[in-house]
């Protein structure tokens, strides 16, 4: 015990014996059927939290899992907010909303657990690097299973870590199992801490039923952060004593290694190791005893969220950062000085405004920033790491792993930029972007905002069908999550900047064909997508469609390429072109207004028709106005075709839309 006051080891051992306690309190209360959900504990793995968050000051983090209630407590966490939270009252930790698999406290530095083997270490890579960039001395603590090991999050995200050297201290508690499986069912080398060599950084393993040892490793850990080494990964041998959740035997678990485990209980081992006397014990275990039993007492009868606040905290209100024209349509500024610009260029400025505006904003995706680079796949941020090489994030071949930490960074404060090459690739991301991007602020009670920035590349264009999808129409139903697709450069300006200000996940969809520096050719017809982009500040505020030109008969509704090809068949069938641009939140008030006038509705979408935005339009239409005659022009439910002559067949263009168009009208006159 050398080195270490009495103050401190008997506040290791309260913490302890407070994890254990609340454990068994819960668990009690859990079967008994008095509390809800499910829950996954941790009696056993107590010195693994304990001696981890020791080391950490206020200002450092934690991630964790499911089985996050020691981790919550060791981090500073009350047990009453904690018992409020497993009650599901509206005075817990998440204020209801999070439960047993999401405890947290931002203002105690522990996010929210996120339950999802593995994704939290992205998030937490992303939390160190904004720690990084803005120079500030925090690490960040990401508390895992050995059942990590095995995903992509987990080698994305160390990955990432340590090539920019993160202050980032992986902490692996190798419980020997995950869920019912032994580790060595799934792993040819259980020795976790050897994966840190792989990767270029110092690994260690620990005996984590020692919180001592698990301390004075995490100090090393946490020094080599603070020094600017990069990453440490940390594998902490220990035990479950419990089930994996809920009511689980734990028939997996040889009676022979239960009882050897058990006799090296933490608690037990470090009464012994620190001459913790019974007249000690029995003051602190009274007072966790009376803590807990009032605790117990006063969750059971705390407030629960009214239902009136179902919806609340999904999304942040957020100021603008500065004044902005607020223009819904292209227009020449006043001072007349727009230029004529593609949406790659106009997206290029408005990003290096921002940029230039805003220190937090920065960009991270493949390719860019790179000197002599593409500048991304599409020259979108082609030459701005000449002025901004810091900010310009170049990211290994790690979808998952770089929107992760592009929460993460947002999560901290920043304004990421994460784009993919080809919106394809969102699928490999989705984990980071709807689990987490998407519901954090949510599952935080609203104590959390993510001010993130995705833009995707999307459209049919000669790439074959993994390359080609329109995938908004698996994002746009996602809770939390806003999506814009713009059809035109000014547009696209317009809706980036509105985005990098609105303090929410911002998903952006690009067409392919339509980044051109001055329009660009589409099979099936010419198709110019630049517009005049004003040279002083604007947004295009987000939620707000367009009419790109008025008409009586019918409304057609369109977005990124369809617009393009709807407006060349309207003059001749006086329609009325509504480029939709906000896919969620849906402008009901612009759509309505005009299918109120015409009576009819085409919705025109490029991607296959079955589960497609456009079926999302037309029933919300159809709910709303139920007089409005409603039909669909879309792409067949296929794979994105490569050979020409079948990608032209698939993809709508102006002759489909026309004919969609006519058959409305004939119907409806007939
Ligand atoms: C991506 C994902 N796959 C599966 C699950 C279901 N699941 C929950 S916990 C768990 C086992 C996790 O084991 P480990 O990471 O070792 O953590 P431990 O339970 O030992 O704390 C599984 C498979 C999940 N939550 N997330």
């Amino acid at each position: 015990m050398s080195g270490h006051d009495r103050k401190f080891l008997l506040g290791l051992y309260e913490r302890m014996l407070l994890i254990r306690e609340f454990e068994d309190t819960v668990k009690f209360l859990f079967l008994e059927g008095t509390m809800p959900g499910t829950i996954h504990q941790c009696q056993g793995q107590e010195a693994t939290a304990v001696g981890v968050c020791a080391a950490l000051g206020a200002d450092d983090w934690i991630t964790s899992t499911f089985r996050g209630h020691g981790h919550a407590l060791a981090k500073g966490l009350t047990p009453q907010e904690m018992m409020d939270e497993l009650f599901g009252a509206e005075t817990g930790c998440c204020k209801g909303r999070g439960g047993s698999m999401h405890m947290g406290n931002m203002s105690k530095g522990m996010v929210p657990g996120i339950a999802i083997v593995a994704g939290g270490i992205p998030l937490a890579a992303g939390m160190a690097l904004s720690f990084k960039m803005e120079n500030k001395p925090h690490v960040v603590a990401s508390f895992f299973g050995d059942g990590a090991i095995a995903e992509g999050a987990f080698h994305e995200g160390v990955n990432m870590a340590a090539i920019w050297d993160l202050p980032l201290i992986l902490v692996c508690e190798n419980n020997l199992y995950g869920a019912s499986t032994h580790v060595d069912l799934v792993m040819k080398n259980s020795r976790i801490s050897e994966r840190a060599k792989s990767y270029g950084f110092r690994g260690e393993t620990v005996d984590g039923n020692d919180v001592l040892a698990v301390y004075e490793a995490s100090q090393r850990a946490v020094a080599d952060c603070r020094a600017g080494k990069g990453p440490v990964l940390l594998e902490l041998l220990t035990y479950r004593r419990t089930g994996h959740s809920r009511r689980d035997p734990c028939h997996y678990q040889p009676k022979d290694e239960r009882e050897a485990w058990a006799q090296r209980d933490p608690i037990e081992r470090f009464r012994e190791q620190a001459h913790i006397t019974a007249e000690e014990h029995e003051l602190i275990n009274t007072r966790i005893q009376k803590m807990l039993a009032d605790c117990v007492e006063r969750a059971k009868v705390a407030p629960h969220p009214s239902v009136s606040g179902l919806a609340e905290y999904v999304f942040v209100e957020a100021p603008p950062r500065s004044p902005a024209l607020n223009v819904q349509n292209p227009v020449v500024s006043a001072a007349g000085s727009t230029r004529r610009l593609g949406i790659a260029e106009a997206l290029r400025e408005g990003i290096a405004e921002e940029m230039a505006a805003d220190p937090r904003v920065f960009c991270i995706g493949e390719d860019i920033g790179v000197p002599g680079g593409w500048g991304g796949a599409f020259t979108v941020t082609l030459g701005l790491e000449k002025k901004y090489s810091e900010r310009m994030i170049n990211t290994p071949i790690a979808e998952l792993g770089f929107f992760g930490l592009a929460t993460g960074a947002a999560m901290m404060g920043m304004r990421p930029i994460a784009d993919v090459q080809y919106g394809d690739f969102l699928f490999l991301a989705s984990d980071q972007i709807i689990n987490n991007a998407a519901k954090l602020r949510y599952m935080s009670g609203g104590t959390i905002s993510v001010p993130l920035v995705m833009r995707a590349p999307v459209g049919a264009t000669g790439r074959g069908s993994q390359h080609a999808q329109n995938m908004e129409r698996y994002f746009t139903g996602v809770p939390g999550l806003k999506v814009v697709a713009p059809s035109n450069a000014y547009d696209a300006k317009g809706l980036l900047k509105a985005a990098l200000r609105d303090g929410n996940p911002v998903l952006m969809f690009e067409h392919k064909l339509l980044y051109g520096s001055k329009g660009a050719r589409a099979e099936g017809g010419a198709v110019d997508a630049s517009s005049d982009v004003p040279a002083e500040d604007y947004i295009v505020p987000l939620g707000k469609a367009a009419v790109r030109r008025e008409g009586k008969n019918v409304t057609v509704l369109a977005w990124l390429l369809m617009v393009h090809y709807a407006m060349q068949t309207a003059d001749e069938l006086d329609a009325e072109v509504i480029d939709v641009r906000s896919l969620n939140p849906i402008d009901w008030d612009t759509i309505g207004a005009s299918v109120r006038k015409t009576g009819r509705a085409v919705i025109v979408e490029e991607g296959p028709i079955t589960g497609g935005v456009g079926a999302e339009i037309a029933a919300g239409i159809a709910e709303r106005w139920p007089s409005v005659r409603v039909t669909r022009v879309a792409s067949p439910d296929v794979p994105v075709p490569f050979t020409p002559v079948l990608e032209n067949a698939y993809r709508p263009d102006a002759n489909r839309i026309s004919a969609g168009v006519r058959q409305i009208l004939e119907e409806s006159h007939g």
